[in-house]
């Protein structure tokens, strides 16, 4: 039987997600250090850890089937690649950041200006698209420091918490681009090859899913009750269970993580009590 080839970050800021992401789908592996290359032992697939600006190439290149990369990277090193899925994870955005005591009124102010960059080809598109004519200065480390030595007056970079930038004396101008994790695939797999892929990606689907949703369980007044299964959609609908005090049932559902706080104000707000909610490990529509 043909294996599955997955390349993930060797270390750095996705390793660890990476691992975590095909733990939970049910994959074992041994990832010993310094390792290059691993072989689950529950399913087709083996492991690359790699670089991840090398990611791209070699999907792209079929050494590796498919790969868990920054959406930063994949667009930066623009390579024949199919996006499968974003994964929820690595989440962080691609600025523009100037000087802090600069005037900055819109992104006009940036004409003329010397851009340091490790991200060359998004930014001169998004340049391009803005009608802006900088100077891009392609470096590739430490690019938070260029203002504050004399060599531009602007970066483009990535940003999370923003305390890089504040440190370095930087405010960020621009949103250039919303990153985060995401599946990349090989554009030419043969039907083997993406059966295990769409198998693998079965199994994340259910991940994520379980990570944005809760299981609740509350007792709830027999003549609410049908106030109560409005609030709460559930998969299907939920679960009704008599408790033994009569007038009162016990309700059963799952609530999507974003819409939690309302719907628990409105289940209170309609005499529920008793509210648990409890995390999913897995969930399979
Ligand atoms: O060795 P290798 O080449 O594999 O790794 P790398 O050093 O090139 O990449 P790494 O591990 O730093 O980042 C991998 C991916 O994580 C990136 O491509 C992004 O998709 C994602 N990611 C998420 C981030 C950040 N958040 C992030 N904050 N990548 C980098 N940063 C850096 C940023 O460049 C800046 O220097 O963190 C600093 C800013 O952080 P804040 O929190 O101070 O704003
Ligand atoms: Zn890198």
């Amino acid at each position: 039987m043909k294996k599955l080839k997955i390349a993930i970050q060797k270390s750095g800021r996705l390793s660890e997600s990476s691992l975590k992401l095909l733990k939970e789908c049910g994959i074992d592996f041994d990832n010993g250090l310094n390792k290059l290359k691993a072989e689950a032992n529950n399913f087709p697939l083996e492991v690359f850890f790699l670089r991840d600006d090398d990611i791209p190439q070699y999907v792209e290149d079929g050494v590796a089937d498919i790969g868990i990369v920054g959406e930063n990277v994949v667009l930066e090193k623009d390579k024949n690649l199919k996006t499968v899925d974003k994964l929820g994870f690595g989440k962080c955005r691609l600025s523009l950041a100037i000087p802090k005591d600069k005037k900055y009124k819109s992104i006009k102010d940036l004409n003329g200006a010397r851009i340091a960059t490790s991200y060359s080809t998004i930014l001169s598109g998004f340049l391009k698209k803005n009608k802006i004519k900088a100077e891009i200065h392609e470096i590739s480390g430490s690019v938070e420091i260029a203002p504050g030595i004399g060599l531009a007056d602007a970066i483009c970079d990535l940003v999370s918490s923003g305390s890089t930038l504040f440190t370095n004396g930087l405010k960020e101008v621009e949103v250039v681009l919303k990153s985060e994790a995401v599946l990349v695939s090989n554009k030419n797999l043969d039907k083997e090859k993406q059966k295990l892929v769409d198998k693998l990606l079965f199994r994340i689907n259910a991940v994520k899913r379980s990570k944005n949703n809760k299981y609740i369980l509350l007792n709830a007044p027999n003549k609410n009750l049908d106030k109560i299964i409005k609030i709460l959609p559930g998969m299907k609908s939920p679960t009704i269970l008599p408790l033994a005090d009569k007038g009162w049932s016990s309700v059963h559902s799952v609530v999507n993580e974003n819409e939690f706080w309302d719907i628990i104000e409105k289940l209170k707000d309609n005499g529920a009590q008793g509210i648990l909610v409890v995390p999913i490990e897995k969930m399979i529509v």
